[in-house]
Order: C-alpha cells, then structure tokens, then sequence
C-alpha cells in the first residue's frame, strides 16, 4: 500500500475548512493506504502559543481526528512532539537548507509581513516538515495549495540528500484529493477560514455549538443581492456558502440553486446551517464520549510507538551516511 503523511497544528480549535479540505479526506485514504496522521505540536509552537491552550488543542485535534472517523487500528495516529527523531532529523535538513530557499516561501512572507519580531522557527519550519515526511519514506502527502511550495522544497531536499550522502529518501507526491473544496472566512471571502483567526465569527469550529453555528451563518457576509448563485467572481460570498452546503449535503451547486432559485438567502442560510450542524453533531457526539472514556491517552501511546519504530530506523540510516558517531 502507497504511505500517505499528513498532520494538522493545534494552533487553534479544528475548523470545517480542515474538515472539508483535509481531515474528511484522511478518513477516505485510510482503507487504501498506510496511512501517518499526526497532530503537528512543533509547528504549532512557530507562532507563540499558551502552554494550558496548546495542551488542550494537541488533545482536541487528536480526538477530532478519532471522533471524524479515523480508526487507530488501520491508521497510526500520533502526536509529533512525542517522536524525536522529527526534531533531529529537522536540524539536520535545516543544515541542507539554503536561506534564499526559506525567504522565498509565501507562507513565511504572509506570516511575518507587519510583525516585529519574527521567530526563526517561522522561517526554518519548511526544514522541519520535509523530515516529517521523510521520516517515513511517505509516497504521497495530501496537500492544499497553501503547502505546495513546502512540499516542493522536500523534494529538492530529498534530492540534495540523496546525491550527497547516497540513495536514502524516497521522493514524495503531492496528493490533490478529488474534493479539495477550499473553505473562505464566513466574514472575508478574500482569506482562506484558519483556526488561528482572531475573529471567532470567520470560522465554524467543528465543536461549536449547533446554536453557535446557526448563528454564525445567519451573520456570515453575503452581497446585497438576493440570487444564490455560483460565482466566485462576482458572489465570492454565497458561493463560498454554496460550496460549504454542497459538501455538507452531497447535493451539487446545480441542484442547490435550483432549490432556492428566487427565495433570497433567508431560506438558504438556515438550511445550510442545518446541513452544516448534521454533519458536525454526531462527530461531536463521539468527540465527547472519546474525551470522557479516557481512551486518547492509549492511542497516541500506541501511535507514538508504531511511529516511533519507523522514524528511528530511518534516522539511524541517515546519521550513518553523514558521519554521526553511532554507540
Ligand atoms: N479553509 C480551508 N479550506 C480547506 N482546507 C483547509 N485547510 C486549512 N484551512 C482550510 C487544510 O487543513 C489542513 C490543516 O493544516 P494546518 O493545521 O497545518 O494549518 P493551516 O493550513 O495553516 O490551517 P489553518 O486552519 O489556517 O491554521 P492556522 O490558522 O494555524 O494557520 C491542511 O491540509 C490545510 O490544507
């Protein structure tokens, strides 16, 4: 079975753009791939966080993970700070890492621009994620167009590694999954939903309350029209909502406008938010019962130790090529 990769930041609470844009995906791949999910804690810290927050967030992102659907019997689940060799095997990228590589990538300019004081973390994390992925010879890393560029430059590094110190990594695939529907802000259609949003109202958390969520949509920004219509052009708001209430529905944009044609968004914006709740609710149902059963705890261990035995023979082999002393 092709290895898949991918993890999230507890940098904030999960948001229905990282369900619909990743997380309902990892569920799909698991059965037909050897499937890696972590809860990516370094990165998380690249940008200052609240030791109590992160703590709770690392936790809430794992249960989210089990409470979406993924099965810790079939795919590992894991929390990357409890596996050091990401950390090491990072520094040692970082090393291969040119400057002008780091400054040329957009995230780190959007992350930075207007801040003070930057951390060098901001700027070496690309070197941290091209290990996460080596580490497990991973064959195919799903991706938004936000991490093409990182992912890019693992490549070069698994390159660069591979003509200096010899065959070792295996180069990895972007994984452009089939719906790679990309979720707006509910107050800006301009900026992408993130979890890390100041703006509470911009995001539909995947815990928030079925009344929360009713709410937020009923005051997400729409155009002064009345059409609900499919046009990202010139409706980036209903569209956006329209995207949301396709993947929440499996009904398609087609149907949807044909169901509202003429009603306004009143009608439209009430029933997307139920779409919305039903799928949420019962994750959130088993989000609870898993928190509570005090199961976590054991499946990050186990996941900690499947990830753990791949990871380590894999740095092994790596400091082996480049010379380090091994006792
Ligand atoms: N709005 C979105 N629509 C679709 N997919 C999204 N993803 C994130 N936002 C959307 C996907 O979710 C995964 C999680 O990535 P991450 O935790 O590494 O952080 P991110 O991409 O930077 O997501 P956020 O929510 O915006 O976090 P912050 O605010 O901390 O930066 C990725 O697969 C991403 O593509």
């Amino acid at each position: 079975k092709p290895k898949v990769l991918s993890g999230m930041q507890p940098s904030g609470q999960l948001t229905l753009g990282n369900y619909i844009g990743a997380l309902q995906n990892y569920v799909k791949l698991q059965h037909t791939h050897d499937c890696f999910f972590m809860v990516v804690d370094l990165h998380a810290i690249t940008v200052a966080q609240e030791p109590a927050a992160l703590k709770e967030q690392s936790e809430a992102v794992a249960a989210l993970y089990l409470a979406a659907g993924l099965d810790p019997s079939v795919a590992t689940v894991f929390l990357q700070s409890t596996v050091p060799a990401h950390a090491e095997l990072g520094w040692m990228l970082t090393t291969l890492t040119y400057m002008g590589e780091l400054e040329r990538m957009t995230q780190f300019k959007d992350k930075s621009e207007g801040k003070e004081s930057v951390g060098a973390g901001l700027f070496t994390y690309p070197s941290l994620m091209a290990a996460d992925i080596l580490l497990y010879n991973a064959d195919l890393v799903p991706v938004g167009d936000d991490q093409k560029q990182h992912l890019e430059l693992t490549r070069d590094l698994a390159h660069r590694f591979n003509q200096r110190f010899g065959e070792t990594f295996k180069i990895p695939q972007p994984y452009i999954p089939e719906v790679g529907a990309r979720i707006m802000s509910l107050d800006d259609a301009s900026k992408k939903m993130s979890k890390s949003s100041p703006n509470a109202g911009s995001f539909i958390a995947m815990l928030d309350a079925p009344d929360v969520i009713r709410k937020k949509i009923s005051r997400a920004v729409t155009d002064s029209g009345r059409e609900v219509k499919y046009d990202p052009q010139n409706k980036p708001e209903v569209s956006n909502l329209l995207g949301i209430y396709a993947q929440c529905s499996g009904k398609s944009i087609a149907e949807l406008e044909a169901q509202y044609e003429g009603q306004g968004y009143g009608p439209f914006k009430k029933e997307l938010a139920e779409a919305v709740v039903s799928v949420l609710e019962p994750i959130q149902e088993r989000y609870r019962q898993i928190r509570s059963s005090g199961e976590l705890y054991d499946v990050l261990k186990q996941g900690k130790e499947r990830a753990a035995a791949e990871a380590e023979s894999m740095l092994k082999q790596v400091k082996e090529k480049m010379g380090f002393v091994l006792l």
